[in-house]
């Protein structure tokens, strides 16, 4: 398949920023009772689901061969050379408590390199988009990584798996130890927040039990932007793996030492 990677992450944009309007209009009309309860503390709603729909028959129009692998699977996925990894909205439980952020993440994969990332936040309009390292940018301008070096002082994000294993208990007690060291920050949206990384915002995130569509587009740009991603054990199966530490990579084996272990 031949293809412009820079038109085709134009009209993945423009999809995103579509479905990410349609979820902002619908936040401030929807009702709770329309939840549907996916596993404890799990929300999904009927809009992630309307999202998902609007999102795949554009991507479908945009690259016809190309398979899904998305969060509500509205469409099977089928393994293919193409194949978009899609949260309609990643954010949920805040969404459902009127809270924010949230975001679209659509990453595309060829066999089983990311080649596209772009993440949408409709409420703060920050459309974040990379296609390689030369095209990283927030609302179309370049971004970088921060230069911070050391854990005193750094801005960490991170996220409380729903069913907490003793394993994640122990990384946030590590965590707990550092609080008079660093600030720490739960935004409730994964792709934003190493999305924020990216762009300088926070220097490191962190989280398990993440699936492939909170992490695919996110950590691509990140990397792209001068980041590092790795799993808990420094390895590179930070997509399908459920594992993922982002960093501006300077403070990375910092955070692998003192809080992953
Ligand atoms: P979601 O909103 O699509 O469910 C919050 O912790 C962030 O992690 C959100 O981006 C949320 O995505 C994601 N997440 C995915 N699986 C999770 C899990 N098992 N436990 C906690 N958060 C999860
Ligand atoms: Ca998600």
């Amino acid at each position: 398949m031949k293809y412009d990677i820079e038109k085709i992450c134009d009209e993945v944009c423009r999809i995103a920023i579509s479905a990410g309007k349609y979820l902002k209009e619908e936040q401030a009309t929807f009702s709770r009772g329309k939840i549907e309860m996916k596993g404890v503390r799990n929300y999904v709603t009927y809009i992630d689901k309307e999202a998902e729909k609007r999102i795949v028959a554009g991507l479908s129009e945009l690259l016809p061969e190309a398979g899904f692998l998305t969060e509500e699977e509205t469409v099977q996925f089928e393994q293919k050379e193409y194949t978009w990894i899609i949260d309609p909205l990643d954010g949920t439980t805040n969404y459902v408590h009127s809270d924010t952020p949230y975001s679209v993440s659509i990453a595309l994969m060829k066999d089983k390199t990311i080649v596209l990332g772009v993440v949408y936040d409709p409420v703060a309009e920050e459309l974040y988009s990379a296609t390689g390292k030369e095209n990283v940018r927030l609302n179309g301008q370049p971004v970088s990584v921060t230069s911070k070096n050391e854990l005193q002082n750094a801005y960490i994000g991170f996220g409380i798996p729903y069913s907490l294993d003793s394993a994640g208990e122990k990384i946030l007690q590590n965590a707990l130890a550092q609080f008079r060291n660093c600030s720490f920050r739960i935004k409730g949206s994964a792709a934003i927040e190493i999305c924020y990384v990216a762009c300088g915002r926070s220097d490191a995130y962190f989280h398990s039990a993440l699936s492939p569509w909170d992490v695919a587009a996110g950590t691509f740009i990140l990397n792209c932007a001068g980041g590092k991603c790795t799993d808990f054990s420094g390895g590179e199966n930070y997509i399908f793996g459920r594992e993922l530490v982002a960093s501006n990579g300077k403070v990375h084996d910092a955070i692998m030492t003192n809080i992953i272990k």
